[in-house]
């Protein structure tokens, strides 16, 4: 939806590809052509190129949009499109190819002066040497899979008895998860907070950034809360990181929409650690700062056109905040929660925006992501964006399923976020179900009083008076009754 919306806006006809659990989708409805790849398992439909090349074949779609998940950063599907004499909009193959492992991402930028956390540069063949090295870098060490993501293959090590060990645990579980049993070392950085830089580059050469995302307020690698601009960085650091973000790109002649990530410890010193080949979830809050449209950007890019804008005429106005509405509960270990939207009404208003796929009386199936829509809000200030993202989750209707807008209001109104003094560690440091239990309760009180004083109302004796009122904050005024 997100992507043909921006499509249609440029007079672009789309052709949607979709599962069998996704007949009904929004998606199918809003393409102007729609072609089935398969059944609802990823890999027997999303997942293989070649249905999504002959989709191309039967409509005359002419290039190929691969959105933010399955082959979005897979070279080998760039190579059959490319193959296949159609566009892919995105980056080239051999970029994809390089930043989709960390150690030859560290190598192709090792030329250009990015830093980076203190680790061995090749992949590790002999543990008595890596231990010496481990020893020199000092405890703790991060042990990293060089082909993966998602925090899969990563081991922390405090001590260097345990080392031979976990490496050994490291290796095997790369080899489950990507087929890939490299794995390196690094400077364990323990409270980093996670910030990301966007990056455009056209097939003439020039290269810019758009500023950073704040990403660090993440649950088990999944982000849950992203930002733009974040709230520790100061001119000259970003200034720098962005800097570094256009020579990680032109280490590879990037081409397209790409994000460089990096991590910041307590010092404000920042580190690579490696790209993003493609367009994120979370670059909303990038187009809401910049007033740029991403994927417009990219489909001038994939056309041949040069970007319309220089570095210099890009700045940040104003603060996005984006949260991602999941079908989790939050009380139970956020366990996915899948069922029928018995209600769903969206908020609205100024400096709203929802990016979704569903409407109610819609299923959400169980064989893909459990993200349902992205909630995000723009403000003039931070300030002005949290207070907004506040009533626009308590004007968000959903039920049927259980979701992370209770969670999502936690964190806004949590002091370490209002305060911007928080890193990866937040949400395990301060979540704790009962945060939203209390919630809840207060919830059914009040919905308790309401029953109480509509049952009433014919005797034309109750009465509600509030006290003490926050404005905006109704659900936790104090309600006095008598009935
Ligand atoms: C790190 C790190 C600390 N020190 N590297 C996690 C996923 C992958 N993209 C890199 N990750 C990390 N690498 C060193 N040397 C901590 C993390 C990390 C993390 C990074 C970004 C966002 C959330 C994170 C959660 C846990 C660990």
């Amino acid at each position: 939806m997100r992507i043909m919306r921006s499509a249609r806006e440029m007079g672009i006809r789309t052709v949607a590809v979709y599962s069998e659990a996704d007949r009904a989708a929004l998606h199918v409805r809003y393409a102007d052509e729609a072609v089935c790849i398969g059944p609802a398992p990823s890999n027997q439909s999303y997942l293989l190129g070649e249905r999504i090349i002959d989709a191309c074949k039967v409509t005359a779609a002419e290039a190929i949009h691969p959105g933010y998940g399955f082959l979005s950063e897979n070279p080998a599907f760039a190579r059959l499109v490319k193959a296949s004499g159609l566009i892919l909009i995105g980056p080239e193959p051999e970029a994809m190819e390089i930043m989709g492992n960390k150690l030859s991402a560290k190598a192709a930028v090792m030329k250009y002066n990015i830093p980076m956390v203190p680790g061995t540069e090749e992949a590790i063949t002999d543990l008595a040497e890596a231990k010496l090295r481990a020893e020199e870098i000092g405890f703790p060490i991060l042990i990293k899979a060089a082909a993966g993501g998602g925090g899969k293959g990563m081991r922390i090590v405090t001590h260097s008895a345990d080392f031979e060990q976990q490496m050994q645990l490291a290796v095997s579980e790369a080899i489950s998860a990507f087929g890939d049993g490299s794995v390196f070392i690094e400077r364990y950085v323990s409270s980093p907070r996670h910030i990301e830089i966007q990056i455009l580059g056209d097939t003439h050469g020039n290269i810019v950034h758009l500023f950073e995302r704040e990403c660090s307020v993440q649950r088990r690698h999944q982000k849950v809360i992203e930002e733009a601009p974040s709230s520790i960085l100061t001119e000259e650091t970003r200034r720098r990181m962005g800097q570094c973000a256009v020579e990680v790109a032109r280490s590879v002649n990037y081409t397209g929409a790409g994000t460089v990530e990096f991590i910041l410890d307590e010092h404000l010193d920042f580190f690579f650690l490696e790209m993003n080949t493609r367009l994120q979830v979370e670059h909303p809050v990038t187009e809401m700062i910049t007033g740029l449209d991403l994927v417009k950007e990219q489909i001038r890019i994939a056309r041949g056109e040069p970007l319309s804008f220089r570095q210099e005429d890009l700045s940040v106005n104003g603060h996005a905040i984006e949260l991602r509405v999941y079908a989790e509960d939050p009380l139970n270990n956020f366990l996915p929660d899948i069922g029928t939207l018995q209600t769903y009404n969206i908020p609205k208003g100024n400096g709203v925006r929802v990016d979704d796929g569903f409407e109610q009386g819609m299923e959400i199936p169980i064989y893909y992501d459990p993200m349902i829509a992205k909630l995000i809000t723009y403000g003039k200030d931070r300030t002005e964006a949290i207070a907004r993202m506040i009533r626009a989750i308590d004007e968000y209707d959903i039920t049927g399923i259980k979701t992370t807008l209770g969670f999502g209001k936690f964190v806004m109104q949590h002091e370490a976020f209002k305060s911007g003094a928080f890193d990866t560690h937040f949400v395990n440091k301060y979540f704790k179900a009962d945060s939203l239990r209390s919630e809840n309760e207060e919830e059914a009180l009040v919905a308790a009083i309401a029953a109480v004083i509509s049952f009433n109302k014919q005797s034309a004796t109750a009465q509600v008076q509030q006290t003490d009122p926050v404005p905006g904050n109704w659900k936790k005024n104090r309600i006095k009754f008598n009935s």
